[in-house]
């Protein structure tokens, strides 16, 4: 036989993505591609008011309209439609795709329109006219936890949708969990020096690049209904729609086709959704409805909005000893599919990675007159790590700490993993001490002092910040997830010998068919070329959760290794038998298949993958055919940890922040793909930078969103950045066999509050203690002027 080519191993090479070529030439197939025989279009009617009694709809003229199918008011859907179910076990006030009766914030749907194209669609819904009476916004959380000065659903009074207390001396679940405040009061009592403050986690407005978008189609001589969506979990929204509908998940078939970007905002299970495809039945025509961008910022859900009170109480050498966090969650109108579970993830996460020997983390959830709230990269976790990490970096400032002392004074020990924290989380692994060095080393912290001093003596206003941060990700398990906390997988090795594998985390930018194509290849000792993973097609990958909480890897990739592991034991009994020998004495690589330490006796693969489809003499005991599956459920979260440190000047004239510099030590344990890893990293700091310095969703005092546009919501673009620069650090996860834990939200997380330390630090000379996000040059100016935050 020809020699075969030496393969490289690929799982840890800085491969580039596969997916990039055809995304960068535009050759993608995206929702808005997809083009059926017969389609119409949606487009949804909204209120334009933010609380309010419908009086009255009139739909006369745009039913009158040259090319319009139909029209539905919400009385008209809920005939077709129930409320909108959500992921967890929170009690939920009744939310429909299309509102009855009451509308509860700027953009909810009230009516919609099936029209010939897009733009009758569109004109027609303006042509609908509806009649309000308007009702009191509530905008601001903590009066509407009041009830006032309205309430939103009659069954929450107070507006109060949860009400979670947890941490130490917390027993029982549900509305019987009872909380003994000894351990923590007797913290306080102790404390030499306690830091209070109330900190705004602002309101951010999930913005990727592809909105949303639908199609659906029920065929009635089938009875079935496919639907097409930018979606980050088919899977779920297959099971979703399935019941919505009251069909069986058999006849559904959900596909993610190319999905631009996600973030977490696309986890979520639309009303658009429901709607699209229960239009479609009823009408027995393909439909289509894509978002536009100023719909998308009221009707895509937004991010973030917790407010914290947050008091820390230590002694003079720095020692932490307990921490309260009173977090009231401003989650908008309803709750969406994981709308409730978010802001449990910043009570979580408390401890950070500080041993804190005593915590209360109580968390309030509250309606308001808002888009509703759900996931943001990072989901609750980047909450936490500001509330945490802006608090030890007041009381560095009050004990005149270096800030990386106070946090090395404080940090769990690597013996000490895994470790239970107050909070219940139980940490898998990690060494914080390690990360913190390694970012002082690389950010020469020494050396940047005395440039910030030089700088300073010039009248510059110039400041240093340094954030620690732990997240919990790779999601499941089951038992914490309403969802399924598993993922599946099924590998193929094909007659030829190429391999086909599915996934049901299906990724949406995060590149996984190429991290999942290096693993199998060097699995099975073939070309990366050889290898070829599908996902977002529920009809072609059997199951599956999703890709978000930062998983994919973790917990997906394990189920790729065991259905490849399944595979490969199967290949060699039909190779065995091919060689004449035993299967454990057999090696996979560079494309063929050999006795061990007899490379001579190499069978190509593909030889191989033929006879076991075609098994003139099967083996005993065999099936034809090479393809198997597995599901993973994963025993625990994994803990990715790191340091970010920042450099930042503010300009005295106007208060223009510049970003200067990010140094960034980030372990995610294993890594399958440094380029890829890194490239997740930046897309994260970005995200993190945003929200420190630039994005804010603000709402009027009526409800109206202020900032509905680009024009008015400022997203973060290249030249906002410095040149990130990233270390690596490896610290495993026993958690799973790959000894990979997530990456995907990592950046948000140190980068937000290392900045805004930073810009307290610039503006120390005017004695400001802490700046709310988002580091607006107006604010700063008025702090340089001798006005407060
Ligand atoms: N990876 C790796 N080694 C590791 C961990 C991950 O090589 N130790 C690789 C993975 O194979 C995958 C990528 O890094 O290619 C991210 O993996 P992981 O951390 O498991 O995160 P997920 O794939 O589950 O992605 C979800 C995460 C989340 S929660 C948000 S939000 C987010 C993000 O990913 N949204 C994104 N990154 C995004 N990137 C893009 N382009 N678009 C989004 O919407």
């Amino acid at each position: 036989m020809s020699k075969s080519p030496v393969l490289p191993k690929l799982v840890g090479q800085r491969v580039k993505r596969r997916e990039d070529p055809r995304l960068i030439q535009g050759r993608g197939t995206y929702v808005d591609d997809v083009v059926l025989v017969g389609m119409h279009h949606l487009a949804f009617k909204r209120s334009d008011v933010a609380h309010g009694r419908i009086l009255d709809i009139d739909t006369a003229a745009a039913e009158a309209m040259d090319g319009v199918e139909a029209v539905f008011t919400g009385a008209q859907i809920a005939e077709i439609l129930g409320p909108m179910p959500i992921g967890t076990p929170a009690p939920s006030p009744e939310h429909r795709a299309v509102a009855v009766d009451t509308v509860r914030y700027t953009g909810e749907p009230v009516a919609v329109v099936v029209a010939r194209d897009r733009y009758v669609a569109r004109d027609a819904a303006e042509a609908i006219a509806v009649t309000y009476d308007t009702l009191p916004a509530v905008v601001d959380p903590e009066a509407a936890m009041t009830g006032k000065p309205a309430l939103l659903h009659p069954d929450f009074p107070n507006n109060i949708a949860l009400l979670v207390p947890s941490g130490t001396g917390v027993t029982g679940s549900g509305s019987s969990r009872k909380i003994d405040d000894s351990a923590i009061e007797d913290a306080f009592k102790k404390a030499e020096v306690v830091i209070s403050q109330r900190m705004v986690n602002q309101r951010l407005a999930p913005s990727s690049m592809e909105p949303r978008g639908v199609v659906a189609h029920f065929e009635p001589g089938k009875g079935t209904l496919t639907i097409w969506s930018s979606t980050q979990n088919p899977h779920i929204l297959r099971t979703f729609v399935a019941k919505q509908l009251g069909l069986g998940e058999d006849v559904v078939r959900a596909i993610a086709p190319e999905v631009g970007g996600g973030f977490g905002a696309k986890i979520n299970i639309y009303g658009e959704e429901y709607v699209a495809a229960a239009v479609s039945r009823r009408l027995g025509i393909p439909v289509k409805w894509i978002e536009d961008r100023s719909e998308a910022f009221v009707a895509t859900v937004h991010g973030r909005d917790i407010l914290g009170y947050v008091d820390l109480a230590a002694r003079r050498d720095g020692t932490v000893l307990g921490l309260k966090m009173r977090l009231i969650a401003d989650i908008g109108a309803y709750n969406m599919l994981f709308t409730a579970d978010i802001p449990t993830l910043t009570q979580l996460m408390a401890s950070a990675t500080y041993n804190i020997p005593a915590i209360r983390a109580t968390l309030t959830e509250v309606f308001t007159n808002k888009t509703p709230t759900d996931a943001y990269r990072g989901a609750g976790r980047p909450e936490a790590t500001y509330f945490v990490e802006r608090a030890m970096d007041m009381l560095a400032r009050e004990l005149k700490m270096d800030p990386a002392e106070i946090r090395r004074k404080n940090f769990i020990q690597p013996h000490q993993f895994p470790f239970k924290t107050q909070m219940g989380a139980e940490y898998d692994s990690g060494d914080y001490e390690k990360v913190l060095n390694l970012a002082l080393e690389k950010a020469g912290w020494a050396q940047l002092k005395a440039e910030r001093d030089a700088a300073r003596a010039k009248g510059r206003l110039v400041g240093l910040g340094l954030a620690m941060y732990v997240e919990v990700c790779g999601m499941g398990p089951s038992s914490a997830m309403g969802t399924g906390g598993w993922e599946y997988s099924q590998v193929t090795v094909e007659r030829d010998g190429r391999i086909t594998a599915t996934t049901g985390a299906s990724p949406h930018g995060q590149g996984n068919e190429t991290t999942f194509a290096q693993m199998l290849a060097d699995q099975f000792g073939v070309p990366l070329e050889h290898v070829t993973i599908l996902h977002g097609d529920t009809a072609v990958v059997k199951q599956g959760i999703g890709t978000f909480g930062s998983r994919s890897q973790a917990v997906g990739g394990v189920a790729l290794q065991m259905a490849g592991t399944k595979v490969k034991a199967k290949m060699a009994k039909f190779a065995a038998a091919m060689l004449e020998a035993h299967e454990d004495d057999l090696v996979f690589e560079n494309g063929a298949i050999a006795v061990k330490g007899s490379p001579a006796s190499a069978k190509p693969f593909a030889n191989v993958a033929s006879f076991a489809y075609v098994p003139v003499t099967l083996p005993p005991g065999l099936e034809p055919g090479l393809s198997g599956e597995a599901f993973f459920e994963p025993s625990n979260f994994t803990y990715p940890f790191g340091c970010h440190i920042s450099m930042l000047e503010i300009d005295r004239q106007t208060g223009e922040p510049t970003l200067l510099k990010l140094v960034a030590v980030d372990d995610a344990g294993n890594r399958i793909n440094p380029l890829i890893v890194e490239g997740q990293i930046h897309g994260g700091l970005a995200q993190g930078i945003g929200q420190a310095m630039i994005e804010e969703v603000v709402y009027d005092e009526s409800g109206q969103l202020v900032t509905g546009s680009f024009m008015d919501y400022a997203f973060p673009r290249a030249i906002d950045f410095p040149r990130f620069e990233l270390t690596a650090s490896t610290t495993p996860t026993p958690v799973n066999p790959l000894g990979a834990k997530g990456v995907g939200e990592a950046g948000t997380l140190g980068s937000t509050p290392s900045i805004v330390a930073a810009a307290v630090d610039a503006l120390s000379e005017f004695g400001v203690r802490h700046i709310d996000m988002m580091l607006r040059p107006e604010k700063l100016w008025r702090i340089i002027q001798g006005g407060h935050s």
